[in-house]
């Protein structure tokens, strides 16, 4: 990829100097899960739809991502998963990239942070600092599982939280509050491995200074804000720490898995995982520079004071962006030649909901981009989520906005203008541009708008307001779908040709603009838009300022019209709506405000002991599985969704309990004649019921 432009017109930047180049990175997702909405809407549509505006902008722009491969969440993970970290890393890796790539993402490199590359750039990045003296060794008390004989950093430690008293805090950070925590803040602390209340030993770590850099800090954010405008859900916690003050903060830890250190007596410490991660950025850079045949142009972009820095995150990452990362490079700018640039903002969005409620993985709450790109075109997920971003409040996804956006905006207003113009084109004007005569007052006002909103979306790109200018671009998409109904053409074609004539050159023209204007949002619909026109090369190649032209020349042959946007129908999204688990996780104890019921209302149930014959997963479910039970007198099917909480083989011969006098119910296609009983707890654990004696199938139970 060649891109050495450097153009005059990028907005002024630091240190008095017009930027040359960009450098745009986004969260560095931890490897041990799949990528769901949520995570989607908070860092990487925003991050990608910045860099496609960018291109188009014929700006220099490095776009990095990659997994995050080290900590506790992954060593954790490959406990549960009874496998090693490296497995996990290595299967989650690869299901992240692909699920990123599916979704349009447009990262010039995805790495991860388990390459030796990386390995040795963390590894150097510490020893410069350890050799200047920046880093302080302390001897401190630290949690530890004597069951498990170890060391219990991070999310090791579960237990109350001294500021909200949230009984399920991490030992890191409490998710409830946001607060971050040390293991030792926790009040009853529980390990995540033995469940046993751990006990207290010493270890020597080192230490970051945080507090030396801390009026440094306060000065760099306050620049960068002046220049480049913060968001202020993003300053507001960074006020919230500096008033705290900040402290040392400890930068290795008591694990075998991560980047290790060649220093007398760390032979069993590894960095701290946020140490390495933030670093990640680097690595990928060098690794995409590599990958372009110029090992050294990762300094173009990190060390120059000529780069825009641009980092994107979700809310919860802010401390590390804003301030740790920050601070890191500070201070090997204070003892090394070689200058880093430091990010001249961090445009991090709140939290999207699922259905109202948080994502959640053990509750089956939400639903991962592979799952739903299975289902559901990219553009239309990319379209829903714009409008959608959290950029200053949490906000939500729903099922029903999703089909109405993608049905009455994607569907009614956008696709219906492009296919009624292409169609009129084809039938009428021999599927050539027809000629651009004189113009109305109408058509100066569609002229105009092309005219107007490539700039005034692309302030509001610059300025992080995503949501604000695909909006400005759907009204263009609007006003030109007006412009049709009101040019009447299939009345003009006869009585005024020129006129009709004039009216579909201008249509074609807006199609044109719109997939320039569009590219970044919906690149997917945006290239077939291109294709439509038969146009060469791709809407970013000819560049956003272009689409304030009008260039389609008459008489240019067009290309076949495909299909834009097709309408999801009610029964695609019934489906999804009947599958969320019918107890919101917030209201677990909802049992507890049952109304009272007689004897004989209990007895109306039909609950029966049940033989397990045969089990199995439902085709294209995570969550269901399909059994055949006995319940003596007959054999019934049964669809339960306990999936990710049973494998189908630990189910065959179980004596389970079944309502046997339900009524039918379908899930997935699949005809379901009764139900299990099972219980679940606060923390997503499910149990089904068994009997603690045998007892011939078909017993009843009262
Ligand atoms: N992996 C946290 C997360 O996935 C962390 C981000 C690292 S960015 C350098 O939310
Ligand atoms: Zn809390």
């Amino acid at each position: 990829m060649n891109k050495q432009v450097d153009p005059p017109d990028l907005p002024a930047g630091g240190h008095g100097v017009g930027f040359e180049r960009i450098l745009v990175t986004a969260a560095l997702p931890y490897a041990n899960g799949k990528i769901h909405l949520g995570h989607l809407a908070g860092a990487y549509l925003p991050s990608d739809i910045y860099v496609r505006y960018q291109r188009s902008m014929k700006r220099d722009v490095v776009f990095l991502c990659g997994s995050d491969e080290h900590g506790v969440p992954i060593t954790i993970t490959a406990e549960q998963e009874k496998t090693t970290p490296q497995a996990v890393v290595d299967r989650y890796h690869a299901l992240n990239k692909a699920a990123f790539e599916k979704f349009g993402m447009s990262f010039d490199n995805y790495s991860r942070t388990s390459m030796p590359l990386h390995h040795e750039m963390a590894r150097e990045f510490f020893l410069e600092l350890h050799k200047a003296g920046v880093l302080k060794e302390k001897k401190e008390k630290q949690l530890y599982d004597k069951k498990a004989g170890m060391f219990l950093p991070d999310r090791y430690v579960e237990g109350t939280c001294p500021v909200c008293a949230n009984p399920d805090a991490r030992g890191d950070q409490c998710e409830r509050c946001g607060t971050f925590l040390n293991p030792t803040d926790l009040k009853n602390p529980r390990s995540k491995i033995t469940g046993e209340t751990p006990t207290v030993r010493e270890t020597t770590h080192f230490y970051f200074p945080l507090g030396a850099y801390q009026q440094q800090l306060e000065e760099y954010i306050a620049a960068a804000d002046a220049r480049d405008g913060w968001k202020e859900n993003v300053l507001q916690y960074c006020r919230g720490w500096f008033k705290e003050g900040l402290q040392d903060r400890a930068v290795t830890r008591d694990l075998d898995w991560g980047v290790k250190i060649p220093i007398k007596g760390y032979e069993t410490k590894v960095l701290y995982v946020w140490f390495d991660a933030v670093l990640g950025y680097v690595s990928a850079t060098k690794e995409w520079a590599s990958q372009q045949g110029h090992p050294d142009k990762w300094k173009n972009y990190w060390l120059s004071s000529t780069t825009k820095y641009v980092a994107f995150i979700g809310k919860d990452n802010v401390v590390f962006h804003c301030i740790v990362f920050p601070a890191m490079l500070m201070a090997w700018n204070a003892t090394s030649p070689g200058k880093y640039v430091l990010p001249e903002n961090v445009p991090a969005n709140e939290f999207l909901n699922f259905e109202g409620q948080k994502f959640s993985k053990s509750r089956g709450w939400g639903i991962d981009v592979d799952e739903f790109l299975e289902e559901f075109p990219a553009d239309a997920l990319r379209y829903t989520l714009t409008m959608n971003l959290p950029e200053l409040r949490d906000t939500d996804f729903t099922w029903k906005d999703f089909q109405a956006r993608n049905n009455n905006e994607l569907a009614d207003i956008l696709g219906n203008f492009i296919n009624r113009t292409f169609t009129f084109a084809h039938r009428n004007f021999d599927g050539k541009i027809p000629e651009l005569g004189p113009l109305n007052d109408l058509d100066k006002q569609l002229l105009s708008s092309l005219q107007s909103v490539p700039k005034k979306a692309g302030k509001l790109f610059e300025q992080y307001h995503f949501r604000d200018a695909v909006l400005e671009i759907m009204n263009l998409a609007r006003f030109a779908n007006k412009y049709f109904n009101d040019s009447e053409p299939w009345k003009t074609l006869k009585t005024d040709p020129v006129r009709c004539a004039t009216t579909i050159n201008l249509c074609l023209q807006a199609i044109r603009s719109l997939a320039i204007l569009l590219e970044p949002t919906v690149p997917f619909s945006a290239a077939k838009m291109w294709r439509m026109l038969n146009l060469p090369q791709s809407p970013s190649q000819a560049g956003w300022k272009s689409a304030a032209e009008v260039v389609l020349t008459t008489g240019r042959g067009l290309g076949q019209a495909e299909i834009l946007f097709s309408k999801i129908e009610d029964e695609a999204i019934k489906k999804h709506v009947e599958k969320l688990p019918s107890t919101p996780p917030s209201t677990p104890k909802a049992s507890a405000a049952k109304p009272t019921i007689s004897i004989d209302d209990f007895k109306q149930i039909d609950l029966r002991i049940a033989k397990v014959i045969a089990a199995e997963k439902v085709p294209k479910s995570d969550k269901l599985l399909k059994l055949r039970v006995s319940i003596g007198t007959e054999e019934r099917q049964v669809i339960a969704g306990i999936a990710q909480h049973y494998a189908p083989e630990d189910l065959v011969g179980k004596k389970i309990v079944v309502v046997a006098n339900l009524a039918p119910a379908k899930l997935m296609g699949q005809e379901s004649q009764g139900m299990i009983l099972a219980a679940s707890d606060n923390n997503g654990k499910l149990s089904i019921l068994t009997i603690a004696t045998d007892l011939a199938e078909g017993s009843v139970v009262k």
